[in-house]
């Protein structure tokens, strides 16, 4: 039981490190998108046309997904702390955020 604890939390420290990367090559081709605190993982993320899931990571400080650009607007999801939020999206670049923490941005290309 110990040792499983050790992992989960050197794995957890391994995904905080790759987070606090600024690097444009990151991001990820995923039609499910993470709610987490205070980020949004992947991004930028790449997909098809259709639909992405938000879905919230718990326990979580109490989030939102607002739209700000893109070529249609998809409805803004309310905010809150677990759950899932689906939208569907065309071809071309859609930005988003979350009202309540500065910097929790995100970039979806949909090709
Ligand atoms: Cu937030």
């Amino acid at each position: 039981m110990r040792s499983q604890l050790l992992l989960l939390a050197a794995g957890v420290a391994f995904v905080a490190a790759c987070k606090s990367s600024t690097s444009p090559s990151g991001g990820g081709h995923s039609t499910t998108i993470s709610v987490e605190n205070n980020f949004f993982s992947p991004t930028p993320d790449t997909v098809p046309v259709g639909q992405v899931t938000f879905t919230w990571a718990t326990p979580s400080n109490g989030h939102n997904v607002t739209w700000l650009t893109g070529p249609t607007t998809p409805g803004n999801s309310q905010t809150m702390q677990s759950g899932t939020f689906p939208a569907t999206l065309q071809a071309g670049t859609y930005t988003y955020h979350c009202t309540i923490h500065a910097g929790m941005n995100g970039t979806i290309v949909v090709q």
